[in-house]
């Protein structure tokens, strides 16, 4: 379940920042992500580990990762580094525009089963059931990350007919 309150000051922020590339209310209101990347997996169901590594070197590895539709993967998230990390899921618009939020509000702390932030040495995990073919994005947000580089993709391979 979301937790109304920081949805709330995440709304407020996002109302703040949306100046340009957002499109007011929508990571906040709708979530349309769910959609468009597919939506948080049941552990139970995972069928696949992924284990996916952060380093301060500001690259994810792997940095693509090729799935089935409709697969619920677990990955399995090591921060490598000295620095704080994340791995977020997202389509690259909602990554770019949730990006520049970041920037502006360094100290925001943020959570959605689409993402894990983690401390230099720690390990977290995303499940993630990807619903649709083609490509998910996923980036680290934490300032200067991205624009280091520190992107990756999920292909997602349209599932064979019954
Ligand atoms: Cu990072």
């Amino acid at each position: 379940m979301k937790d109304p309150v920081r949805n709330t000051a995440f709304a407020a922020l996002i109302a703040l920042a949306a100046t340009s590339v957002l499109a007011a209310g929508n990571h906040a209101g709708g979530h349309s992500q769910d959609d468009a990347i597919g939506k948080p997996g049941v552990l139970a169901k995972s069928t696949r580990t992924v284990n996916v590594d952060m380093t301060d070197g500001m690259r994810f590895n792997p940095s693509s990762i090729d799935v089935k539709q409709n697969e619920t993967v677990r990955f399995v998230v090591t921060n490598s580094g000295k620095l704080k990390h994340e791995l977020v899921l997202g389509t690259e618009k909602e990554l770019k525009a949730h990006y520049e939020v970041m920037k502006k509000n360094p100290e925001m702390e943020h959570a959605d089963p689409n993402m894990v932030t983690l401390a230099a040495g720690k390990t977290g995990e995303i499940v993630w059931q990807f619903t649709r073919a083609g490509k998910v994005d996923f980036a680290c947000l934490q300032p200067g990350h991205y624009d280091a580089g520190m992107k990756g993709a999920v292909n997602v391979t349209k599932a064979a007919r019954k």
